[in-house]
């Protein structure tokens, strides 16, 4: 363990002056749930309670900066606040080398609003996605070695550690409900012989009492066994969950089981395993938990492994008790890192398969309980017609959907549930842009009309939701969908809020709400959807 920042005397002054700042811009966040981290929230369950937007034309798209052509990490979830959007990207002049960034965006308009270049760039070809500390208004971003905070308005650097081994594909946890003690919690990447880490740094203010830390101060680390993509998942208290951070392994393929741990997220020294389980094959787990509180109020883990040889069930999702490690249910799947989606509806979306290496992507819908034939369609085997008889999935036989290592998401509204689908290319290296996002209506089947509603072909990375806005990165660069914030502020105060549904109604103001250059009842059911399916989330988070 190892730390760092230098912080001088006056950072304590400093601190506090900034979260007063933070903590506005907390209460002045816009209404619509925008998803601050990987898979909408620490719990890793990538639902939305608001329409998802349409993705036939993009609102914006994000290319190139001063000239030069921004390649984007390609699996990255872009994560959002009120009015930005940030995502890493990389670009090389001519005759230097390429530098990488973390880039700011405004949500209205596409253009950057700040750019700060990485101390360390990725390693590994490493697709980690940044996560907001929305209570100290930073953006952490976890590139080779280096975790940093940066400002979110200015992207001037906060703090910034290194430590003694890289992350490579996982994704920051940031909590926001330690009151004084907010910790951010990241995994590092070992193949062996040295063992991953789980590492907590403390994000607060230094308190001799309550938080004896500075910001970006390593508080404890625990060595995990063999980690790649591990991306920490919990579930907030105020949710239901119980303060334990859910970290799996990658084990050693073919010789040693995945594990999947919990660990107290509040312990001020390293500590033991609360649980422990080891996968019930040779295989392990690339990605992170989805956390899911159960119609009855059990709270359960969910997740996937990847298998390196075998078909389409090679490896398989488990389900545990998130309170005791207890394996619940299991069943065979497609290989994949992406976190199972959970759903309300006792259902679960996965998406899984490369192209090559005996697999092919698959979108899978499953029974919740993970009993052994769980899969009620599979997007792949279900549409196959192998017209040249040899046996194999080629590329024109199937539908091709989804893919192992960009995240979908699934919109919960109006009654309807809808899967957003980044689906990887048929070929070149796995870490190339997407080829397409789709919108999938999962009460259909593969092989029914309507099964895929909309599709776009710029988009094509995991995906973030921010009330009625999509982010997600592909060949179309940094990708846009749905109204801009802009559109729904009709009283013109910067922010949404009820105010403007009675500005809209008493006639005043921008009232063109979906910007179809007229004026009607579809302007305030579009404002009044945004503003309703926060009150939803509101009701949620208060139980
Ligand atoms: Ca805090
Ligand atoms: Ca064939
Ligand atoms: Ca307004
Ligand atoms: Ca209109």
């Amino acid at each position: 363990m190892q730390l760092l920042v230098g912080l001088a005397c006056g950072a304590s002054v400093l601190v506090a002056a900034r979260d007063v700042t933070a903590q506005m811009s907390t209460q002045a966040s816009d209404p619509a749930g925008a998803w601050l981290t990987f898979a909408g929230g620490n719990a890793r369950n990538a639902v939305s309670r608001h329409a998802r937007a349409d993705v036939a034309t993009p609102a914006w798209t994000l290319t190139s900066d001063n000239g030069l052509a921004i390649a984007w990490l390609a699996q990255q979830s872009p994560v959002v606040d009120a009015s930005r959007v940030f995502a890493v990207g990389s670009t090389q002049a001519v005759g230097q080398v390429r530098v990488f960034y973390v880039f700011c965006v405004s949500r209205d308009t596409g253009a950057i609003v700040w750019r700060r270049a990485l101390a360390q760039e990725p390693v590994l070809e490493s697709q980690s996605s940044l996560a907001i500390d929305a209570g100290n208004g930073t953006v952490i971003v976890a590139a080779g070695n280096t975790i940093a905070a940066l400002d979110v308005g200015s992207g001037a650097a906060v703090w910034s550690v290194v430590l003694p081994q890289s992350v490579v594909n996982a994704s920051p946890l940031v909590t926001d409900d330690f009151g004084a003690s907010d910790r951010v919690f990241v995994t590092t990447f070992s193949p062996g012989p040295v063992a991953g880490e789980l590492v907590c740094i403390n994000l607060d203010g230094f308190d001799a009492i309550r938080n004896p830390w500075q910001p970006g101060e390593v508080v404890w680390s625990v060595p995990l066994g063999n980690t790649s993509g591990n991306t920490p998942a919990m579930m907030p208290r105020r949710l239901g969950g119980n303060d334990l951070v859910v970290v799996a392994t990658i084990g050693e393929a073919g010789v040693t089981a995945g594990t999947i741990a919990a660990f107290d997220a509040k312990a001020s020294t390293g500590p033991a395993a609360a649980w422990a389980f080891s996968n019930t094959r040779l295989q392990g787990f690339f990605g992170g938990c989805t956390l899911a509180v159960t119609p009855s109020g059990g709270l359960e883990v969910f997740a996937s492994s990847y298998a390196f040889s075998g078909g389409l069930t090679s490896a398989n999702t488990v389900r545990l008790d998130a309170r005791s490690g207890a394996l619940l249910g299991e069943t065979s799947t497609n290989r994949t890192n992406a976190n199972p989606i959970v759903l309300a509806s006792g259902r679960v979306a996965l998406a899984t398969g490369i192209s090559g290496f005996g697999s092919v992507p698959s979108l899978l819908w499953l029974d919740a309980s993970l009993g052994s034939s769980a899969t009620l369609w599979n997007t792949a085997s279900d549409t196959w017609v192998d017209l040249d008889g040899d046996g194999r999935f080629d590329v024109s036989e199937y539908l091709r959907l989804s893919g192992y290592n960009a995240q979908p998401a699934a919109s919960m509204f109006g009654g309807q549930t809808l899967l957003v689908v980044p689906t990887i290319q048929a070929a070149g290296t796995t870490i190339a842009s997407g080829s397409s996002l789709s919108v999938i209506d999962p009460t259909r089947t593969p092989v029914q009309a309507g099964f895929v509603v909309q599709q776009s072909t710029l988009a094509g990375g995991s995906v973030a939701l921010a009330g009625p806005n999509m982010y997600s990165v592909g060949v179309g660069g940094l990708v846009a969908f749905g109204r801009v914030p802009a559109a729904f502020d009709v009283n013109g105060d910067k922010r949404r809020s009820i105010d403007d549904l009675y500005a809209w109604a008493a006639g005043s103001g921008a009232r063109d709400v979906n910007g179809d250059g007229s004026v009607n009842a579809a302007d305030r059911d579009a404002l009044r959807a945004l503003l309703r399916s926060d009150e939803v989330r509101v009701m949620e988070e208060a139980r």
